[in-house]
Formats: structure tokens, C-alpha cells, sequence
């Protein structure tokens, strides 16, 4: 197949056909998807930003005029571009646009920095990149003026706003330039960033045939339909606020989306209000957040149906107090960007739901709970996550070690999460074999981290690790062997900003000391120092 992106792993054919004959793969691009919904109602609202509003039609033809204009520049099928905006409008218009000429966006967070966008720029050899102006006090343009003479391959920068000497998104609407065809469905659409447990992060290719088939899925389970007001929470490029149904589930469905410029109750509260907004998604600090604020609400929350929380792990007490306190239904959602997302349904038991994580969406996830040696556990004991399905990937990206290890050699991907099943199908996530930190649903890679700490000159060694947070659930803690005794944790931490590091990826603490507990086979032994931080902090 001449239009497979390199770099990118297929499913196995005839798993493909049977996903296509069963009608999990519809053959329809993303654009197409939205395209449908726009015809159907083109007088509705479909997208609210402040004080903008655009209906089906405009945004349609606001979509085809972008796409013209990314066209014009020199983009083309296949080409990646970064995508790095706040939760704004332009979010929605770029994807889309460039779903429907076949260019490929990167998503990556507005909390990324010099670090995490070289790497990339650098491993999607991407030929644009799109930036806000600023956003929450951070000038992303002084950011594109460091980075673009390290980055031979990036030929656009496109700005949001005040475009200065890069190129102004606005200048970009060609409602004449005449569109290339749209891409094969069964082509990588867009690519996600994973939480990671390596080095550096990896990219995640969706396709339009398993990300259409994730979104419609999770809209089906949801009752997402052309009155739900979806608001964009999360971070706009998350793959939960995304597609689990997310922004792009609700343009699908026929829905409004809101965005939401910030998470906090203040803003976030008047606009359930003044939208009558339904349903959004939410990590378990923002919940907790959001529970303590409606104390002193004035505003009126009726409208909102439905809370989604996940990225991380609820605690059962929140689970319980989301109804009573803020009116709304709860629903447990524990996904990932690579693909299976669970949920918890409407005909859940209030238990089913205060306690698990949610099943599968689909009748075609395969999900097995296997031991250290890759075998099945007895149902209800706890093990290793492993699942493939028609839209879990195959393989991440360009990264043909890794994926060696982190798929097996039939196909399933190893989470790195500890689940347990209960009798109705649903998942407990226990915790997590990978050495990463979930950061209250941000995740930091541990050997990220690690590998910046070690090029400061004092550090000698170094090792992440998780301690308990009453907020966050997790907060992460470096245990660091310093080659001088005069080093700071603060002078180290100001290093890991000055290399460009994301802000959340900063060690929350750091502890010196003269060695690492190890294991048996020599290496450092992370159980010991997590017990360690913890008994420290008196919680455990
Ligand atoms: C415990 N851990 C959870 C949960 C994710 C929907 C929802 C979330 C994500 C996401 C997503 C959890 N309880 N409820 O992409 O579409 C941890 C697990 C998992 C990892 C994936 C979606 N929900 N997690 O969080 O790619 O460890 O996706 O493997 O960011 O988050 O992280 P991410």
C-alpha cells in the first residue's frame, strides 16, 4: 500500500478485513465524519470560543478555506505538522483542515517546552509547526525562535494571534484555493504522544478508520446526540478530551462544543451556566477541585448530565461524593492514547461505578490479565494489562526497538498498568509495572527525567520515583547521588527548566543520599525508594 506512512505498523490483513466486514472500520476520514454532521445540520452551533460562535456550515467552510490555505504553503499528504495550541478554537480548525488534505498533525501540550517539541520536530521530521502567541504567560514565539535553527526539516511556522515575523493562521483562509483529494481512511490521521516509560516520548499513529470507530464508539456509549454541549476541559490535544467521545465526537454527532480556556470552577462554572453544557471530562484533581467549589457556586449546574473522570486513578470517596455535590452522573473512564478506552455505563450499579475503572468499549477489545511470564492470572486476581483491538495500535512509531518490547509477538500492547476483573467484565486498576509517574493524570516518564538530571556535572546517579499526594495523587520524587556535596535541589531543578523540560516533568522533590537500595540482579531497587519517600512523608 503506496499510501502507508513509513515508520507506521499495520494490523495483520486479515484482521483489518474482518474489521472492515464487521463494520468497526466505517472507510471514512475524520473529515468526511465531520463533513456528514455539517450537511445534516448546518444551522446549528457547532463550536463556541469566548465570544465567537461558528454553525456547522461556517465551520465547514472555515475547515476547507484552512485546508486551502496549508495547501497553498506546501503541505501535503503525509507531511506532519505539530500542533501545539491552547484550548481555542484554531485547535478544531487546524486538525480538521488538515484531516481533510491528509497532512498529519502532532499533538502535542501546551506545557511542552524546548525539550519535548525538538524531539518532535526532530523524530516527525514535521514541516510546520503551530503555535499560539502566547498563552498563560509563555511567549511561544520566542520558544519557535530558539528551536526553528536546530530543526532543518521545519519549513512554516504558523502563528495564532500576533504572528510577528512567522506566518499569521489568519493569513492561511483560501475559500478559492481549489483542495487535493481527500486521504485513504485507512491512513494515519494524527499522532498522540504517549505518557511514555522510555527515554524520550513516543508517537502514537491513529488511523482515520480506528480513531472514527474509538470516537463513534465512545459517543454511542455516551448519548452524545445533536443537543449534548460537550466543553473541552482537558487540554485540547488529549486523547481523552479528544476522542473519548471528546470535541471530536461531539463535531461528529451533531453537538456543541465549548472550549474551555482554563479548568478552574471560576471559569469553567459560569460557562456550564451560560452554554447549558452536558458533559465533560476531567482528570480526579480537577474533580476534587470542582467539588470543593461548589460550595460557594452560584451558578447554575443543572445542565450538566454527565462528569467524566479519568487519566487517573479516583478515589472511591470522590467516586461518591460527584452526584450528590454537583448533580451530576459519574462516569469512570481509564484509557490511553494508544487506544482501549473502558467506561463505565448508564446501567451501571452506583458501586460498579464509585469502585472500577469501566470495560472495554468494544465487543472486539481483547483484553487479557497475564502474570510475569505472560500467562493468564485466575479471574479476579490482579496482573499485567495486555489488549489489542481494531483501534489499540500495532506499534508506536519509528520505533522498531521498543515496539519489540512493548507489544508481544501476537499483537497485544503491554500497558504497564496492574488491573484486576471483576465478575461483570469491569477493570480495578491496582497500579502500574511501568516505570512512569502519573502526576494526577500528567505522566512523566521516569527515564526522561532521569536522563536530564544525569547531565548536570554534580549528579552522579539519579532514580524517579512516585510518592503519594493527597491533590495529585502522585507527586514525583528524585533520589539523587550528587558527586558534591554543596548542590541544591533547587539548583537542580532550575537546570531541568533551563534544558527545556515541561513544567510538570520537574521532580516535585529531591532527596540526596550516598546509594540505591538495589534488587537481586544489581538494579535500583524504585520499590524501596517510593516505601522509602512515603514512610518519609508520614502516609504510610
Ligand atoms: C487509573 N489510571 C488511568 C484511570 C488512564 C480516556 C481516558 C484517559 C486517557 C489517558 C485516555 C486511568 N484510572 N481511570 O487516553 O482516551 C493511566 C493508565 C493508562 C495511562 C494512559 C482516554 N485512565 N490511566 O489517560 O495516554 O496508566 O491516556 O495506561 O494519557 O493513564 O495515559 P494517556
Amino acid at each position: 500500500n503506496s499510501t502507508l506512512l513509513p515508520g507506521f505498523t499495520p494490523w495483520p490483513a486479515e484482521l483489518a478485513a474482518q474489521y472492515r466486514r464487521n463494520g468497526c472500520w466505517a472507510g471514512q476520514t475524520l473529515s468526511a465524519a465531520f463533513r456528514e454532521a455539517a450537511m445534516r445540520t448546518p444551522d446549528a452551533v457547532a463550536l463556541v470560543c469566548g465570544e465567537r460562535r461558528w454553525r456547522y456550515g461556517e465551520l465547514q467552510a472555515d475547515i476547507d478555506a484552512l485546508a486551502g490555505g496549508l495547501h497553498a504553503l506546501g503541505l501535503r499528504a503525509r507531511d506532519r505538522i505539530v500542533v501545539q495550541l491552547p484550548n481555542i478554537a484554531e485547535f478544531l480548525l487546524v486538525c480538521f483542515a488538515a484531516f481533510r488534505i491528509g497532512v498529519i498533525p502532532v499533538m502535542a501540550l501546551p506545557a511542552h517546552r524546548r525539550s519535548e517539541i525538538r524531539h518532535f520536530l526532530q523524530i516527525s521530521q514535521a514541516c510546520a509547526w503551530i503555535v499560539a502567541d502566547q498563552d498563560a504567560g509563555f511567549d511561544y514565539r520566542n520558544l519557535a525562535r530558539e528551536l526553528t535553527p536546530q530543526t532543518p526539516d521545519l519549513r512554516h511556522l504558523i502563528v495564532v494571534g500576533d504572528a510577528q515575523e512567522f506566518i499569521a493562521l489568519d493569513s492561511l483562509y483560501r475559500p478559492t484555493e481549489p483542495l487535493p483529494q481527500e486521504p485513504p481512511a485507512d491512513a494515519v490521521a494524527l499522532l498522540q504522544i504517549s505518557g511514555g516509560t522510555t527515554g524520550l516520548p513516543k508517537l502514537i499513529p491513529r488511523t482515520h478508520d480506528d480513531y472514527l470507530y474509538s470516537i463513534r464508539t465512545a459517543s454511542a456509549i455516551c448519548d452524545l446526540h445533536p443537543d449534548s454541549v460537550y466543553l473541552c476541559t482537558l487540554p485540547a490535544a488529549h486523547n481523552f478530551p479528544m476522542s473519548s467521545p471528546g470535541t471530536f465526537g461531539a463535531l461528529c454527532a451533531g453537538s456543541r462544543v465549548v472550549m474551555a480556556r482554563r479548568p478552574s470552577p471560576d471559569v469553567v462554572f459560569p460557562l456550564i451556566a451560560r452554554e447549558g453544557v452536558s458533559i465533560t471530562a476531567v482528570v480526579p484533581p480537577l474533580a476534587m477541585a470542582w467539588l470543593d467549589a461548589a460550595a460557594r457556586n452560584t451558578h447554575d449546574l443543572s445542565t450538566l448530565a454527565l462528569l467524566q473522570v479519568g487519566g487517573a486513578k479516583l478515589g472511591e470517596e470522590v467516586a461518591r461524593r460527584i452526584r450528590p455535590v454537583l448533580g451530576c452522573r459519574l462516569q469512570q473512564v481509564f484509557g490511553m492514547a494508544e487506544g482501549l478506552v473502558n467506561f463505565t455505563r448508564h446501567d451501571d450499579s452506583d458501586d460498579v461505578v464509585a469502585i472500577s475503572q469501566g470495560r472495554p468499549m468494544s465487543p472486539w477489545d481483547e483484553v487479557r490479565i497475564v502474570d510475569d511470564d505472560d500467562e493468564d492470572v485466575p479471574v479476579g486476581q490482579t496482573g499485567h494489562l495486555l489488549t489489542r483491538g481494531p483501534y489499540t495500535i500495532r506499534g508506536y512509531y519509528c520505533a522498531g526497538d521498543h515496539n519489540r518490547r512493548a507489544f508481544t509477538r501476537d499483537g497485544f500492547y503491554r500497558t504497564g498498568d496492574l488491573v484486576r476483573q471483576l465478575a461483570g467484565g469491569h477493570l480495578v486498576v491496582e497500579g502500574r509495572a511501568k516505570d512512569q509517574i502519573n502526576r494526577g493524570g500528567d505522566k512523566v516518564a521516569a527515564e526522561e527525567v532521569e536522563n536530564h538530571l544525569l547531565a548536570h556535572p554534580s549528579v552522579h546517579d539519579a532514580a524517579l520515583v512516585a510518592m503519594p499526594d493527597a491533590f495529585l495523587g502522585e507527586k514525583s520524587c528524585a533520589f539523587v547521588i550528587a558527586r558534591e556535596a554543596s548542590v541544591r535541589a533547587v539548583d537542580l531543578q532550575r537546570f531541568l527548566r533551563s534544558r527545556g523540560l515541561a513544567d510538570y516533568k520537574i521532580p516535585d522533590r529531591i532527596e540526596f543520599v550516598g546509594q540505591f537500595p538495589t534488587t537481586g540482579v544489581g538494579k535500583v531497587n524504585k520499590r524501596e525508594l517510593r516505601e522509602h519517600i512515603a514512610r518519609r512523608l508520614g502516609t504510610r
